[in-house]
């Protein structure tokens, strides 16, 4: 009988150990809650410049002898290889994603530990991967004439997956008034403000009203781009008019969001030092372009992502991680290789990430700690991205320290009003980051 109580016991602690895991339930959880809780986002930058991979005819990016030739983004590339309109406009009939999954996209998102996703609806080339009544520069003048947005959709709440869109509400570099990179010339008020009211609002109403989005991403990174705070709030305005869930980031107006955004987004890769008093993100790049560029070679280590992730996560932000997909319509074999790496480190010690909060104390520059009360229990999460000898914590008493993959116990002392927790050398054997956990 002792038995059988004892393997029920077993049967439901480890059930409870994989509810509180894995499966957030992010459905439930409305407007803020959900992208506070959601940790780990995929960014994807795809569109027209994804045909061309980085390269135009004989030149690649960067290309030195342009104006703000050290860039690599490769959706720059209308700009910054200064290709003429009408002949960056034939791209759509070379893009034909026939290898396009948005199912395997989700699936792929959720294996890596991701919680949400964010993809490029119209980027500054103007281009909407959506079927737009509002402009003809959409996937429907392609050969693959699908609505890409709607399957990407589809396939997100088949999955329980967050579902975002970016769109370039400021830069237009194929409508008449569109803002345009800052070497070109300025588009005056009255150019911009046709732009406003014929493209940029009804799309963005249109993507509100056809696709239900969780969030929107805007794009602004300088005070010259006339998103003054009368547009800006006319488009939070109608944001909230027509969507009652949909997230705002800041970057709307990157030097003036005002205090009706959602959430704050940082610069390209930027990992702030210090705790935010808003919800915040990191968009960051595995290659140094967002969009694919086969010759950027610049690809990051999946641990090199781990450590801003969770360097992020222990300053309660999260972190978007991009991919650019290929034109085909399949991920890098690069991106998809870190992904599955990320995912796997993540599976193992996920819970030291999800559910947690940051702690406020500084214990080095590789050390990265998180924290989680479950009933009457807190647990310390000590991430050790460099070997170590010891650690030396600000406690007076920790009940118990393991290592958090493989429970191993690990010695501790108390040494003048510290507690230290001594590091076996072949901990680290295996370079992957070590999670500890301490039971306070
Ligand atoms: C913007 C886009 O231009 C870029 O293509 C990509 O989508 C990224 C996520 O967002 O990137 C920036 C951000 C900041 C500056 C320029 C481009 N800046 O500060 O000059």
């Amino acid at each position: 009988m002792k038995n059988v109580i004892l393997i029920v016991l077993l049967f439901l602690s480890n059930f409870f150990i994989k509810a509180q895991d894995n499966d957030l339930k992010l459905k439930d959880l409305n407007n803020l809650e959900w992208f506070k809780q959601a940790r780990f986002g995929m960014f994807i930058h795809w569109g027209l410049y994804s045909v061309l991979e980085g390269s135009y005819k004989d030149r690649t990016m960067p290309d030195k002898s342009l104006p703000n030739g050290n860039s690599w983004y490769a959706e720059w590339i209308q700009a910054r290889l200064d290709i003429p309109a009408e002949e960056y406009k034939l791209l759509v009939n070379q893009f034909d994603p026939l290898l396009f999954d948005a199912e395997k996209w989700v699936l792929e998102a959720k294996n890596a530990g991701m919680n949400y996703m964010v993809i490029t609806t119209k980027h500054h080339d103007g281009f909407a991967l959506w079927d737009s009544m509002v402009s003809d520069y959409d996937i429907m003048q392609t050969p693959y004439k699908k609505d890409i947005l709607a399957e990407f959709v589809k396939a997100c709440k088949k999955h329980g997956m967050k579902y975002g869109f970016y769109y370039s509400h400021w830069q237009d570099w194929e409508y008449p008034g569109g803002a345009l990179p800052n070497w070109c010339e300025k588009r005056s008020e009255t150019d911009f403000e046709k732009y406003w009211q014929e493209k940029s609002l009804p799309q963005i109403k249109e993507l509100l009203i056809n696709y239900d989005p969780d969030l929107l991403w805007f794009d602004t990174w300088n005070e010259e781009c006339h998103i003054n705070p009368q547009r800006r709030d006319q488009l939070i305005g109608m944001i909230r008019k027509h969507s009652s869930k949909c997230l705002i980031n800041g970057r709307i107006s990157f030097f003036n969001p005002g205090d009706n955004i959602d959430y704050l987004e940082m610069n390209d890769n930027e990992y702030p030092k210090e705790m935010l008093n808003k919800p915040w993100q990191t968009p960051a790049t595995m290659q140094n372009s967002w969009g694919f560029h086969a010759k950027d070679y610049n690809w990051k280590s999946s641990k090199e992502m781990l450590t801003y992730l969770i360097y992020n996560i222990s300053k309660g932000g999260n972190y978007l991680l991009n991919i650019g997909p290929k034109a085909d319509g399949t991920f890098p074999i690069m991106a998809t290789r870190r992904l599955r790496e990320m995912g796997a480190w993540l599976f193992a010690n996920n819970e030291s990430i999800y559910g947690t909060s940051p702690v406020n104390i500084n214990l080095g520059d590789d050390v990265y700690l998180t924290q989680k009360k479950i009933g009457k229990e807190h647990y310390l999460y000590v991430f050790l991205t460099k070997p170590v000898n010891q650690i030396k914590l600000p406690f007076h008493e920790c009940k118990a320290t393991t290592v958090l993959e493989t429970n191993r116990p690990l010695d501790g002392h108390m040494e003048n009003g510290t507690f230290i927790v001594e590091l076996p050398s072949d901990l680290f054997r295996d370079s992957s980051i070590q999670v500890l956990k301490i039971i306070l």
